[in-house]
């Protein structure tokens, strides 16, 4: 008796494994990055935001570089290489602080399982709140609630957030600084201001704890290691776990497209094998920030285009969210 038998040979999904040399300080051009695909369809394709069409990078200065790698049948994989400053002096940081944090203050801050408010309706210039930590998830991102306090008087506050990714003892600008935003000051007599933020971890960040640090300074925009004349500055821990990268999934798994792309006004989608079954759209930019992020209403609507016309141009990547709790991601180019 003869059994027959067939064989659906589908290639594995590309992914990309990256190896970087970190920098000799600042000023030093002696980073490198390298790329390594597998999976896919050979051969590949090279795309640096650089406009390297190779697969390695050297000379770098500190900084972010991001790859985009194409295989034979057009899927894309994208990957975000960080050339740190070497020896940056393990778990040791800059001061930071306020000469005058009784005006206004950091009142509160709440991101997952911090959950840290003032007792005492004023504050210190500098706390270590590192005993309060959180866990994120490498790829994914996360809201965050910063509250000032006032005493009366009320000002224009500059909040800044620098997260530690790479666990080398510095804050890099700008890869690690997640959140930069003024708050415009509520009336006189209000009492505590809430400004909400999202912070998104990078597929690239050190596994592990790491420091993160939060500034608040009337007026004008913080570094992370200055004296500020008013506000205040505030450390805390995260906890960063694996998984969640930033990837084309395979076309056929899912059918859904993004036409024209690239595009210059407005991307609409073809959902495919996925109508009615969408979630949720969220858009990233080239190093995992999150920019938008659109829910499906209850009866699971949601609208079928983006405008991008006041996008800058630039390669993104959106994540679309199926009900059954998977993600398709598509790179979409604005130009
Ligand atoms: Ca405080
Ligand atoms: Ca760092």
């Amino acid at each position: 008796m003869a059994v027959g038998t067939a064989t659906i040979v589908q290639p594995l999904q590309l992914t990309l494994a990256l190896t970087v040399q970190n920098a000799a300080s600042e000023s030093a051009n002696t980073g490198s990055a390298a790329v390594n695909p597998s999976g896919g369809t050979p051969p590949y394709s090279y795309a640096w935001n650089t406009g390297g069409v190779t697969p390695s990078l050297s000379n770098l200065y500190p900084g972010t570089y991001t790859v985009t790698v194409t295989d034979n049948k057009g899927c894309t994989a994208t990957q975000v290489a960080v050339v740190a400053i070497a020896g940056g002096g393990g778990t040791t940081y800059c001061t930071s602080g306020s000469a005058f944090a009784w005006h206004d203050w950091i009142d509160a801050v709440q991101m997952g399982s911090i959950s840290n408010s003032e007792t005492n309706r004023n504050s210190e210039g500098y706390q270590n709140h590192t005993a309060f930590s959180a866990t994120v998830v490498r790829g994914n991102a996360y809201p965050i609630a910063l509250t000032t306090g006032f005493s009366w008087e009320t000002f224009e506050e500059f909040w800044r957030v620098w997260i530690d990714f790479n666990q080398d003892g510095i804050f890099q600008d700008p890869a690690e600084r997640v959140v930069s935003d003024n708050a415009h000051p509520p009336a006189n007599g209000t009492f505590l201001h809430t400004s909400n933020y999202s912070i998104s971890i990078p597929a690239t960040a050190t596994i592990g704890t790491t420091r993160m640090r939060i500034a608040m300074k009337r007026d004008a925009y913080p570094t992370p290691c200055e004296t500020l004349p008013y506000g205040e500055v505030e450390d805390y821990t995260l906890n960063i776990l694996s998984t969640g990268k930033i990837e084309d999934t395979p076309e056929t798994t899912y059918s859904i497209t993004l036409y024209p792309n690239p595009a210059y006004d407005r991307v609409y989608f073809d959902w495919g094998n996925q109508a009615g079954n969408i979630a949720s759209i969220a858009v990233y930019n080239a190093i995992g920030q999150l920019l938008l992020q659109n829910q499906a209403d209850p009866d699971g609507m949601i609208d079928n285009y983006l405008d991008v016309d006041a996008w800058h141009k630039g390669v993104y990547m959106v994540a679309i969210h199926t009900s059954d709790g998977t993600t398709a991601t598509r790179r979409l180019v604005v130009r």
